[in-house]
């Protein structure tokens, strides 16, 4: 009789524990989803569309190509218009016919790379004058340093491609209605 009380409390016992609520991960525990940012180049003119973006490090950022021919480069944020080193980013020249005012379905030219870093990067168009024209882009740029960066690139008194094809990209097309 003993025993079986016994059992009874034990079995009781598990019981309780199995309809405990397994515990949950918190949220600063869960991984983060990266996100996608988008950029349009040469849409509202020689800009990128938006002209910075905060992301966080496995984010991926989205360059879709509007008319004319532009591109964009990896830069420091003393020395704008000017690869940062041999491993810059650089998305090639995408020429396009795609314009603020096309309608329907159009196919862009996408150039996609992945966010590596919390510090801030600085890129440029390196298109005829589009970088001392302010054509300039940052990511995760500090509070008022992107004006300071387009006032450098205004000095500049050349606009350097980086020799060779994309590097540090994937080129890919990507379909959408406009
Ligand atoms: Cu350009």
């Amino acid at each position: 009789m003993i025993f079986t009380s016994a059992l009874v409390s034990l079995l009781a016992t598990l019981g309780a524990v199995a309809a405990y609520p397994a515990p949950q991960p918190s949220a600063s525990s869960t991984p983060r989803t990266p996100v996608t940012h988008v950029v349009e180049v040469g849409k509202n003119g020689l800009t990128y569309t938006p002209p910075y973006i905060t992301a966080a490090v496995g984010d991926h950022v989205q360059l879709e190509f509007f008319a004319k021919n532009h591109t964009l480069v990896q830069s420091s944020f003393a020395d704008p218009c000017n690869p940062i080193n041999d491993n810059a980013i650089f998305a090639g020249f995408h020429p396009s016919n795609i314009t603020a005012n096309s309608t329907g379905l159009v196919t862009f030219t996408t150039a996609t790379f992945e966010v590596n870093t919390t510090s801030p990067l600085w890129f440029y168009c390196a298109q005829a004058d589009h970088c001392q024209k302010g054509m300039t882009f940052a990511i995760n740029p500090p509070a008022g340093t992107v004006q300071t960066f387009d006032e450098v690139a205004a000095t500049k008194t050349q606009n350097i491609a980086p020799a060779g094809g994309p590097h540090g990209v994937k080129i890919g097309l990507e379909q959408r209605y406009l």
